[in-house]
């Protein structure tokens, strides 16, 4: 009798563990965020040799809008971790939105080149 309740007892915690567990590994797999509704609007500037402003902080979820203008020559935006690879015309403004889906620091840069700074011309996109 006494062992019967000890095994049944020993499944439920089983069973617990085993749903907890399959559980966490759907979390790991999905990549579904939940939107915040909120939309960033960055207003930003494209000139030899950088980005202004340079370095971007938006929340988890949020929409992120960029709208870049071009003030001199030529350049481009390359955000590769939310697919973003924007030509910017000499004296042109671009318009690009995406949804911030995932944390972290994300490194964008010039794809053009735009001269000797050409290089250095990078930022960074914070999602917290
Ligand atoms: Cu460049």
């Amino acid at each position: 009798m006494k062992l019967k309740i000890i095994a049944m007892i020993l499944l439920v915690i089983g069973t617990v563990l085993f749903v907890g567990c399959s559980s966490n590994n759907a979390n790991t797999t999905e990549n579904l965020v939940t939107p915040t509704g909120e939309v960033k609007t960055i207003k930003m500037v494209a000139k030899q040799w950088a980005f202004v402003p340079e370095n971007i902080e938006v929340n988890l979820g949020d929409t992120v809008q960029l709208i870049i203008e071009s003030v001199d020559v030529d350049h481009g935006i390359n955000l590769p971790s939310f697919g973003v690879n924007e030509y910017l015309q000499s004296g042109q403004t671009v318009q690009i939105e995406f949804v911030a889906d995932k944390k972290g620091e994300f490194g964008f840069s010039c794809f053009v080149m735009c001269g000797s700074g050409h290089i250095g011309m990078r930022g960074n996109l914070i999602v917290k």
